[in-house]
């Protein structure tokens, strides 16, 4: 039997493909700086976070209309499903365009209508979770997520991406504070580039529920013991590790040691547009890479429906 697939760890912009680039870049008249699809290609080599958020900032500057969010969103959903996903707990960072001049309504509108459609359509479920940049000023985020519970679409939870250090998560408390009181699921990159220190203090001072990445956890045995204990997911996301040099290849991958510890690691996407796979092609390369047994990819999918803000109904329509 296929295994249930969910991803828990997925930028909609980072599924932006270079062929939509250059078709959303004609359809909007947006002047791209490349003459072709092989010299943005060329741009894909990253150093680490800051060098591959740079081009992922400029991308998407292509989404100008309500249309084009909805376009990228259904593109995601049936590549999705063509891999075999059947829910996904989206990510989408409305600061990204609405500094641009994209009004919020139209940049989430156009996701969530197409999130709707997907289910219907394609048979995948989803949940939309709205990320904060953590390198803008936290009253910036704090203002849009005001304006997104006094608006039209709703969403079901919060995170905080983009450049890690430097940014600890102690900066959005009080975003955080709002969105649970809102109800919202709560999640943060934490651990990606930054220390293990960023991931207690997601956990303490943002209430997460999930952490994004979090592998730099491994570092900290106190805090691995902990994150054991609270069987608190990690979002993990080979792929994106090897291609922001994270780690040096995929055989460098600490994943095998994550479940030997007990940690309860869940196999995701990040930006697959950009680092050369979705899950489908993760799962792969750590299969390649691990030689993983039954039991083991058995444990992931079971990890991603467990790590899931899916009710017990939904969870169990899954497993
Ligand atoms: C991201 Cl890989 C990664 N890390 C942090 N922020 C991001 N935004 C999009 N992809
Ligand atoms: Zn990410």
């Amino acid at each position: 039997m296929r295994l249930p697939l969910v991803e828990l760890h997925l930028h909609l912009e980072g599924t932006l493909e270079p062929e939509l680039i250059f078709e959303l870049a004609e359809r909007n008249g947006v002047q791209l700086p490349w003459r072709s699809l092989e010299e943005l290609r060329a741009q894909y080599a990253f150093s680490d976070l800051q060098s591959f958020l740079d081009l992922y900032y400029v991308n998407l500057g292509v989404l100008r209309t309500r249309a084009d969010f909805a376009t990228l969103t259904t593109r995601y959903l049936e590549r999705a499903a063509a891999a075999g996903v059947r829910h996904a707990e989206v990510f989408f960072d409305p600061q990204a365009h609405t500094i641009r001049g994209v009004a919020l309504d139209d940049a989430l509108g156009g996701v969530q209508e197409a999130l709707q459609e997907g289910a219907r359509t394609l048979g995948v479920s989803s949940k939309l979770i709205v990320t904060f940049l953590r390198d803008r000023p936290a009253a910036e985020a704090l203002a849009i997520l005001q304006q997104i519970l006094a608006g039209p679409v709703p969403i079901d939870g919060i995170g905080l991406d983009s450049a890690e250090l430097g940014y600890p998560p102690e900066l959005f408390a009080e975003v955080y504070a709002l969105g649970r009181a809102a109800g919202l699921r709560l999640v943060a990159h934490a651990g990606e580039e930054g220390p293990p220190a960023y991931v207690w203090t997601a956990l303490d001072l943002l209430g997460v529920e999930r952490v994004d990445h979090g592998i730099r956890s491994l570092e900290d045995p106190a805090l691995v013991q902990r994150l054991v204990d609270e069987r608190m997911p990690l979002t993990v996301c080979p792929l994106s590790n090897v291609r922001l040099r994270v780690v040096d290849t995929i055989a460098d991958h600490p994943l095998p040691r994550m479940l030997e510890l007990g940690l309860l690691v869940t196999i995701n996407s990040d930006d697959p547009a950009y680092f050369g796979g979705y899950i489908d092609d993760n799962l792969a390369a750590l299969q390649e890479a691990f030689d993983l047994s039954a039991a083991e990819r058995a444990l992931l999918a079971r990890n991603g429906v467990e790590a899931s803000f899916l009710d017990p109904a939904g969870k169990a329509a899954l497993y």
